[in-house]
């Protein structure tokens, strides 16, 4: 009797100890992760395709997302985004980063 009950004891105990342990596991999982953060930078356009929707810029160092200069293709959020652009254009634009893949929401030609 004694035996099974300290065996009791000790799987009450083993239990409370992991109670906490999973409750901060699912505490971690339900925090949202933003969906995106925004960011601006300047660039100068290198490819242009309007059917695809995206522009290729070789774009400055990005302060809010520490990334260094770099050629990449961005995602234009509205087709409209493209009027106006051409490639060897310096342009000026607001984007919102998913990791890597960046979509831009606001660009404007300053040179
Ligand atoms: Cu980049």
């Amino acid at each position: 009797m004694t035996k099974l009950f300290s065996m009791l004891f000790a799987a009450a105990v083993g239990l409370t100890v992991m109670l906490p342990a999973q409750a901060t596991e699912m505490g971690m999982m339900s925090a949202a992760k933003p969906s995106g953060q925004m960011a601006h930078a300047e660039g100068v356009i290198k490819a242009l395709d309007t059917k695809a929707g995206t522009v290729t810029l070789a774009h400055g160092p990005v302060q809010e997302l520490k990334w260094p200069p770099m050629t990449m293709a961005f995602k234009l959020a509205k087709p409209e985004l493209a009027n106006g652009l051409a490639v060897g254009k310096k342009v000026q634009f607001e984007f919102q980063a998913h990791g890597m893949a960046a979509v831009i929401t606001s660009i404007k030609i300053i040179g």
